[in-house]
């Protein structure tokens, strides 16, 4: 099989080639479709070419849970390698130019060297994640029993000063933002004070607060349970929220789709976070029971759509302090993580298309004069509307392949990193 690299825009030129007959066909078909509906699809379709969604540098490795893992061929062993999927995920979706690193597991000694690498495949740095949940070789204290909220001052202040190492880390690569989820709380009733544990929490992070560079922002994100199952100190929104106003105006939200109980009603949240004028961002993914970290669009699209339906809200509205930041945060157990990236960026802004097209000022007024079906049937009207056309264009106007995943496993990327990235063994489990 001859090897081609994917990122080479003559590669995906030759891949888009073979398919830019039917995808002018279809467009042009839609656009007839939503130009009787007062559509413009040029404008959607620029709209969706805007969309800018981050990749974890985590996500490039195949997933597991705490029962295995299933290495696959050819993943990244270091945070360069990951570099290079995000490159390649970058240039045949046109999607995803930023990274969002997780420190310690993508520490470098030398950032500056990791920004020009990064640069040189278009790549620049989302926010970065801080990792205290769990113990790293050679650190003094443990986070057994928690992190910034840990009884023990020491504890703390360990915590903390990682933090203030992560945004140290984050000036050298031009991050802006620095995202904090703690696993911290109690694994049984009465084993953590529960009002003294958020009180330590608070005092920890406005330490944190205090050392961020003006032009940077906080994202507090919450989880409802996880490695804590009997209770988180932020577990909900109400305690992010709670803590975001205490902390400061650099303080944001940010919602992990997978981080509540099933059925609540995650659009309600996003709507709150926007009139709090607190939403900071959101870690996309997708979930049945609980953090499943699976891919965001794959198992319930409508609430995906019903969220973006409130992003376009709020876009529309132009909500005061409203820039949220995107990621995905997934764990990819049984696909290549490279397709799988590729995929639910695009259902993202599959998400972002539909709500776009959503006839509001219609909606406006069955609303107000209680038309619930027609409500309902208007706002669908956008989710069943096969926007693909105006996806694929979007990318093709970048430079972008037509077909993502068709091009990558063309161009044999994962046959050559399996060459180049002899696998490493390893029988344990493993949280992502
Ligand atoms: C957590 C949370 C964090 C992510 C870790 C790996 O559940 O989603 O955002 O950094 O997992
Ligand atoms: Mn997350
Ligand atoms: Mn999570």
């Amino acid at each position: 099989m001859a090897f081609a690299d994917p990122r080479d825009a003559n590669f995906i030129a030759s891949a888009n080639h073979p398919l830019a007959a039917d995808l002018a066909s279809d467009y042009s078909h839609l656009g007839e479709q939503l130009s009787r509906r007062g559509v413009n699809i040029d404008e959607i379709t620029n709209a969706v070419a805007g969309f800018k969604v981050a990749i974890p540098s985590w996500g490039v490795g195949t997933g597991g849970t705490r029962f295995g893992r299933f290495p696959g061929a050819g993943e990244p062993r270091n945070v360069f390698e990951k570099l290079d999927d995000c490159g390649v995920i970058s240039k045949l979706t046109g999607a995803t130019p930023t990274v969002s690193l997780h420190i310690p597991w993508d520490r470098t000694d030398d950032y500056k060297a990791l920004r020009e690498y990064a640069a040189r495949h278009g790549l620049g740095f989302d926010a970065m994640n801080s990792n205290t949940f769990q113990d790293q070789p050679g650190q003094p204290l443990s986070y057994k029993y928690g992190s910034l909220t840990h009884t023990d001052p020491a504890v703390r202040a360990q915590a903390v000063a990682h933090n203030l190492d992560c945004i140290e880390a984050g000036k050298q690569l031009g991050s802006k933002a620095l995202t904090v989820w703690i696993g911290d709380g109690a694994n049984f009733p009465g084993q953590s004070h529960l009002g003294r544990a958020f009180d330590r929490y608070l005092e920890s992070t406005a330490s944190i607060y205090q050392a961020l560079p003006d032009d940077w922002r906080m994202f507090l994100e919450h989880k409802m349970y996880e490695p804590a199952f009997y209770a988180t100190v932020i577990q909900d929104w109400g305690s992010s929220l709670l803590a975001a106003r205490e902390l400061g105006p650099k303080t944001f939200c940010l919602v992990d789709l997978g981080h509540h109980a099933p059925n609540v009603n995650i659009e309600m949240i996003v709507s709150r976070l926007v009139h709090a004028q607190r939403l900071g961002g959101f870690h996309f993914n997708d979930s049945k029971y609980g953090d499943d970290d699976l891919d965001a669009g794959s198992v319930a699209p409508f609430r995906l759509f019903l969220v973006f339906n409130e992003l376009v809200e709020a876009e529309l509205a132009k909500a005061p302090n409203f820039s949220p930041a995107h990621m995905l945060d997934q764990s990819h157990n049984v696909t290549d993580p490279i397709e799988s990236l590729m995929t639910s960026a695009i259902e993202l802004q599959r998400a972002y298309a539909q709500a776009l097209i959503i006839d509001r000022k219609a909606l406006h007024q069955y609303r107000i004069g209680n038309d619930a079906l027609m409500a309902a049937q208007t706002l669908k009207r956008g989710f069943t509307t096969d926007v693909s056309p105006i996806l694929a264009q979007a990318r093709a106007s970048k430079g972008a392949a037509i077909d993502p995943v068709a091009a990558y496993r063309k161009s044999g990327y994962r046959a050559q990193c399996g060459e180049k990235r002899p696998s490493k063994q390893s029988f344990g489990g493993g949280i992502v």
